[in-house]
């Protein structure tokens, strides 16, 4: 009977906006488990190869999600060193265990510690050293390789990220400016996972552009969805701010909140996420220029952000940040009807990255830092054999 209701009502039974389900993981644990060295041939002198050690590597387009469901629960253990024999006397090393993880993971061990970050493609973290061969420093037994837990933990890395509430047009946007295809609807919370665009300028520079699922009042006390989100605007180099000029209210049972309200409770939601966030450029955009009065209110929004001093007594005292963004920019676009407006917000986006972009530049390295880092690689992964 139950097999042939199933069948008949197949199509009912399936589950709706199976979109859903599709999670984005940006946080997955793993046990790993480095080789264990091979045992040496005292007699001979003979050295046990070195176990193998587990790394990761950066690419592009690598997802947790692969590891995840290729390792999940189980131990991933590199190969062991062999064993140094007569015939052989000095062992070959064990086999290496590479991942592919996506730019911009960071790996934490058990206790917190910070293995590395991955950032650029080919960039390689080693999160379990394989145990040294046997040789006369210790008795000629190999040793075993480390064995702990880790966690990969994703912050996308793009150069500006979109904040806005709900419904404000930030998929929109990145659909306008970028070749990538988010969902967009009417209805909030559209967006439920982070897409990444990446806008083309005529003279092939190309900058990336993270949309995330919109913030809400009270998101810092877990409430919508953006808030688990944020993290991944702690990378970017600039924040874009995307205001409805016509405002938001979630629904009927809650307060309604003007354009520039939403702008301050956006500030307020990320100061107390992490107050580091307001010391980021920002630019704002206030979207949906087509409808109608809406010049009014991005003058009035313009002119009260700028004196902001003489209106924040008007603003209701739960709605008040602590500290102000100060923007660089306050504009009016048209997400939707795209043209003008958004060529020239492209333009201004260019031209801010490149202002902030020599200030601290993270790419400069000091070289003995580097030199440290190959040479401790080169010790952990052995010696090859060419
Ligand atoms: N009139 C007008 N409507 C717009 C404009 N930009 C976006 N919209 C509409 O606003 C609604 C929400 O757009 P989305 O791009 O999905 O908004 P979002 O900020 O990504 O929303 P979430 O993903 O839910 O956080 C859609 O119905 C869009 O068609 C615009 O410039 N003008
Ligand atoms: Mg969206």
């Amino acid at each position: 009977m139950v097999f042939i209701l199933k069948t008949l009502f197949a199509k009912e039974l399936k589950r709706p906006r199976n979109y859903l389900h599709s999670k984005f993981i940006d946080s997955i644990r793993l046990h790993v488990k480095g080789g264990t060295g091979g045992t040496g041939l005292p007699k001979f002198g003979g050295l046990g190869g070195q176990g193998g050690c587990i790394y990761c590597v950066g690419k592009e387009n690598a997802n947790l999600k692969n590891i995840m469901s290729k390792f999940r629960g189980k131990t991933i253990s590199a190969g062991h060193g062999e064993d140094s024999r007569k015939t052989k006397i000095v062992g070959n090393p064990g086999s290496d265990i590479q991942l592919e993880v996506p730019l911009g993971v960071t790996i934490y061990r058990e206790d917190g510690k910070v293995l590395g970050s991955v950032n650029k493609e080919g960039d390689t973290v080693i999160i379990a050293r394989g145990g040294p061969g046997g040789n006369p420093q210790n008795n000629f037994l190999g040793h075993f390789g480390q064995i702990h837990h880790v966690r990969f933990d994703l912050k996308l890395i793009a150069d500006i990220g979109l904040v806005g509430f709900p419904n404000a047009g930030k998929s929109s946007l990145l659909k306008a400016i970028s070749r990538a295809q988010p969902r967009i609807a009417s209805y909030p919370f559209t967006t439920i996972k982070p897409n990444k665009g990446v806008m083309m300028y005529k003279d092939t520079r190309q900058i990336s552009i993270a949309d995330l699922p919109g913030l809400i009042e009270g998101a810092h006390m877990n409430i919508g969805l953006g808030h688990m989100f944020l993290k991944h605007v702690e990378r970017t180099k600039l924040l874009l701010f995307i205001a409805d000029v016509q405002g938001f209210q979630l629904s009927t049972k809650h307060p309604r909140r003007s354009c520039l309200e939403t702008v301050l409770l956006l500030n307020k939601e990320l100061e107390l996420y992490n107050s580091e966030l307001l010391h980021k450029p920002a630019v704002l955009a206030i979207n949906k220029m087509d409808l109608p009065a809406a010049q009014d209110i991005l003058r009035n929004v313009q002119e009260s952000l700028q004196n902001i001093d003489s209106v924040i007594h008007t603003i209701p005292e739960e709605i008040r940040p602590e500290k102000l963004i100060s923007f660089e920019d306050v504009i009016g676009i048209s997400a939707l009807n795209g043209g003008e407006s958004i060529e020239n917000l492209k333009e201004l986006l260019r031209k801010r990255l490149d202002e902030f972009a020599d200030e601290n530049d993270p790419n400069i390295e000091d070289s003995s830092v580097v030199l440290r880092r190959n040479r401790a690689i080169v010790r952990e992964r052995g010696p090859q054999i060419t």
